[in-house]
């Protein structure tokens, strides 16, 4: 197993290249959504909350991701000694009519077959994606995680509805008429996924480029009165089992399976790698389940982190481990702090095992 860093856009230079690096990690996992653009309540120095207005403003809907841009930050990351095995999330920018099932989908299905290409002709093995109608909403911040640090987690059910213009958490058009996005129905939500994945995953396998379906973070059936789709870990299944592509894989969060309400966590991860399904893993600890749980340091918590990565590597996993989140630790730089704990106990973790 791999080592990997999740870089942030604003994280993309030199200095932060070099302290992933010097954390041990050999790969690189790329977020080039803005999460921070003009976001209210949501800075940059930590992993994105946001409140009811969601994270921020989306970006450019006719800047897709070109070649030359996503091969630049390749030879750069490989020029300090780092792999680019994925990006992760598309911008609502370029798909929110996909997920809402709006006018432009056609148009923007044909753009994300674009970017699948410009991603595959850079030779980036890995696109992670995240098809939800109310994103990452409805967490929030507590002060009291192991120390007193600064902790993410859901405390209670978050079903205020979206305003008009907002997908993914994230504002896509600020004059967007007054109002509220109309509530899918779960069948619904389940046929935009599959006309999603029938358009994009022939493109995706063309390109050598693995499609990753990340769970619903946080699992509630609904957010925001919107529902949700793997919220479950059998329903990952569920995902897998409409397209035999072998582009059709996993962002496998544990965090978020740990999170969810039924099943049991260590068998999702035997089920899951036993099906060479994963494209890479986003690894962290967590206490309790939606509606109510904390994000915790990876050495505490309720998971048993070595015992996934045993099962993994019985598996044959051989993929990236990346932490998705950690909590900030208390000192001049809060978030490096923080990441480099979880960095330093997943690198011992994975020597160990
Ligand atoms: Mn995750």
């Amino acid at each position: 197993m791999k080592l990997g860093f999740g870089f942030y856009r604003h994280m993309l230079n030199d200095d932060y290249y070099r302290f992933a690096k010097q954390c041990g990690c050999t790969h690189a996992v790329v977020h080039l959504v803005d999460y921070f653009k003009r976001g209210r309540s949501n800075s940059a120095g930590d992993q994105p909350v946001g409140d009811q207005y969601g994270w921020g403003v989306a970006g450019d809907p006719d800047a897709l991701w070109s070649f030359e841009e996503l091969a630049a930050l390749k030879s750069e990351l490989n020029r300090v000694g780092l792999e680019l095995e994925a990006i992760e999330n598309f911008d609502p920018a370029h798909w929110h009519d996909v997920l809402l099932d709006g006018p432009k989908k056609k148009q923007q299905l044909e753009n994300l077959k674009t970017i699948i290409r410009n991603i595959g002709r850079a030779g980036i093995p890995v696109m992670g994606y995240n098809f939800s109608i109310a994103g990452v909403a409805g967490r929030v911040r507590f002060p009291d995680g192991r120390g007193g640090a600064e902790i993410v987690g859901m405390n209670g059910p978050v079903d205020l509805p979206m305003p008009n213009g907002m997908a993914w958490n994230i504002v896509y058009d600020e004059n967007a008429k007054p109002g509220t996005v109309p509530t899918a129905t779960r069948e619904q939500l389940w046929q935009r996924l599959r006309d999603f994945l029938d358009a994009i995953l022939p493109v995706a396998e063309e390109c050598g480029v693995k499609l990753a379906a990340h769970p619903d973070d946080p699992p509630m059936p609904t957010v925001r009165g919107q529902p949700r789709l793997v919220y479950q870990p059998r329903l990952y299944q569920e995902l897998i089992d409409l397209n035999s592509s072998p582009s059709n894989t996993l962002e496998f969060c544990v965090g978020t399976l740990a999170e969810m309400t039924e099943g049991n966590l260590y068998e999702a991860v035997e089920n899951y790698s036993r099906q060479n399904r994963l494209a890479y893993v986003h690894l962290r600890n967590v206490r309790g389940k939606v509606p109510f749980y904390k994000e915790t340091f990876i050495d505490e918590g309720e998971v048993d982190i070595l015992r996934v990565l045993r099962i993994l590597k019985g598996n044959r996993y051989d993929g990236v481990v990346v932490p998705d989140h950690a909590p900030q630790m208390t000192c001049t730089a809060p978030w490096h702090a923080g990441m480099a704990f979880a960095l330093g106990y997943l690198r011992a973790a994975i020597q160990a095992v």
